[in-house]
Order: structure tokens, then C-alpha cells, then sequence
């Protein structure tokens, strides 16, 4: 899988992360959480940023200014693609490759960070997501809930149970901007199709696979953009200038999964 690798950088930490942090990062430091995603030209839709719970991640140094937030297994693939080191640091096996610091992802939730793109310019926090799989992409996944039938099933369960979770209700009740028009399900496809099939719960897995699988065929093929550069432009063209964009402008790089590794989250 090619994923686009946004950088999402931390402008507040959440209090538990703060504390574990201190003083093993300088404060000059640039620090980015790093979620893999399929769909760049959505990225002005992000309203969260997503990390498993119970799932750990590292700080890795990448650059004298520069850390990023993966799990170990992304920045092990990330080591051999260029993105990730100059030489003298080149790790030569897994355990030569040391985060400054270790976080699990229930500590980093409610973390702010600045989403590239995003209509929410003050930034979105980090929420949890029990359906993050550790062995894919990042391990970290930025939020669409208007075009992600999980993403929209994930922060409407967040925000009925916030206090369950240990969250703001607010962060999870960003506005969802329309950004893809499409000719079956309108401007706010994930929406839609959770209401149309009833989908009650992000654990509602075989239905929310059903409906990634819409989602995904009928935004592509059949999606306009409403909003950014490409606006009036349709999504199979606009994808690869958005992804292109962002990398010139040093907010992303190209992120491969190697073979062997994909475990599709619908099982
Ligand atoms: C933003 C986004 C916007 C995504 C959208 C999808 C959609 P696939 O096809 O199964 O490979 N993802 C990435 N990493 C993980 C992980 N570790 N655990 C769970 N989910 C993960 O799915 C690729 C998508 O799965 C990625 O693209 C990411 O969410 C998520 F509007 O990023 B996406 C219809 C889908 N729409």
C-alpha cells in the first residue's frame, strides 16, 4: 500500500504525555504524531486525529529539530525509505532503533495538534479508537467523519460517551465540513450511509467494512471536490495533486507498507 504520511505537529500535550515527555525532548523541538492515510484529498476534513488506547507508540528522533510519533514497526519501515535519519543514525537492526521516549496512546488523548489542510485551523485533539490496528499503516489515523464510515461512527459514540472516555464532549463535536460531492450519497457520504444502514456502534465491524467499501468506490470514481486548489475537480484527479502538494510543502511524505504487512482492518 502507497499511504500518504501526514504530519500532524503538537502544539499542547495532553498532561499525562506532558509529564513523560519532560525533559527528554527540548522544548525547541518540532513534534509530529504521523498518520498513514489512503485519502489526501480529504485532509481538509479532519477533525481528530485518532491512536489505539491501548496501543504503544514512540517518540522517534528523525532529524536534529524533528521527532515523530509511530509505532516502532512504521518507523522500522519508515528507516529504509528515506524519510527517517541521516546515515550516521541509520539503525542497523530493529534494536538499534531507540525512541527518545515510549507513550501509550491512552496518555497522548486530548493532545492538540495543528492538522494540515484542516478547515479547523486552531488544530484537532487526539481521541481513541479501539479499532486501530497496531500493525498497520502508522498506527495513528487522522480522522474524516465526513467521508469515513468508522471515523463518523467513532466520534458520534466519543461524544454520547465522552465522560466513559475521558474526554471533552467538544472535541469530539467539531463541525464536518462537506468537502466531496457525490451523485448517491451527497456531500456527506459517511454520514449518510451510517444512518442509511443503521450502523449504531463503531463496533458494528462487517456493516462499517460494507461501508467503507461504498464509500470508498463512490467517492473515487464518482466524487467531486467542494472545497481547497482543486475545488470542481474530480477526486481521481485531484488525489494525486493534494498528496503532491502537502509534500512539497514538507507536511507529509510518502509512507509504503511493505508486503506481507497489510492486515486489512475489515479482517
Ligand atoms: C483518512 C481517511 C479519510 C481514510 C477517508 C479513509 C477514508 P484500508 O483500505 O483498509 O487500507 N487506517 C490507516 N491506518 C490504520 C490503522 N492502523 N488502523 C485502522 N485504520 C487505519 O484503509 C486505509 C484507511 O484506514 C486509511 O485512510 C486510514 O483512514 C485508515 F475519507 O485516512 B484513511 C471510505 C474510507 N474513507
Amino acid at each position: 500500500q502507497d499511504y500518504t504520511a501526514l504530519k500532524l505537529k503538537v502544539k499542547d500535550w495532553a498532561p499525562d504525555a506532558a509529564k513523560i515527555v519532560q525533559g527528554k525532548i527540548p522544548d525547541s523541538a518540532n513534534v509530529y504524531f504521523v498518520p498513514a492515510t489512503l485519502r489526501p484529498e480529504t485532509m481538509y476534513g479532519q477533525t481528530c486525529c485518532f491512536v489505539g488506547p491501548k496501543i504503544k507508540y514512540g517518540v522517534f528522533k528523525v532529524s536534529e529539530s524533528d521527532y515523530y510519533v509511530v509505532t516502532k514497526r512504521a518507523a522500522w519501515n519508515m528507516a529504509f525509505q528515506g524519510t527517517f535519519f541521516k546515515s550516521d543514525q541509520f539503525p542497523r537492526t530493529a534494536d538499534e532503533l531507540v525512541p527518545v521516549v515510549e507513550l501509550t496512546g491512552s496518555s497522548v488523548v486530548g493532545t492538540l495538534v495543528s492538522a494540515p489542510l484542516s478547515i479547523h485551523k486552531n488544530g484537532v485533539r487526539i481521541l481513541p479508537m479501539d479499532s486501530v490496528l497496531p500493525t498497520k499503516g502508522t498506527g495513528v489515523v487522522t480522522s474524516v467523519p465526513s467521508d469515513s464510515p468508522d471515523d463518523f461512527a467513532t466520534i458520534t459514540d466519543l461524544a454520547k460517551k465522552a465522560d466513559y472516555y475521558g474526554i471533552k464532549k467538544e472535541w469530539a463535536e467539531l463541525e464536518i465540513p462537506p468537502i466531496i460531492d457525490t451523485p448517491s450519497y451527497g456531500n456527506l457520504t459517511a454520514p449518510f450511509l451510517v444512518k442509511k444502514m443503521k450502523i449504531n456502534s463503531p463496533k458494528d465491524a462487517k456493516q462499517l467494512a460494507e461501508a467503507k467499501d461504498l464509500a470508498y468506490k463512490e467517492g473515487y470514481y464518482k466524487g467531486t471536490m467542494l472545497v481547497g486548489d482543486f475545488k470542481g475537480q474530480s477526486v481521481e484527479t485531484a488525489k494525486p495533486k493534494v498528496k503532491e502538494a502537502l509534500i512539497k510543502s514538507g507536511e507529509a511524505f510518502e509512507y509504503a507498507e511493505p508486503n506481507g504487512h497489510v492486515v486489512s482492518r475489515s479482517g
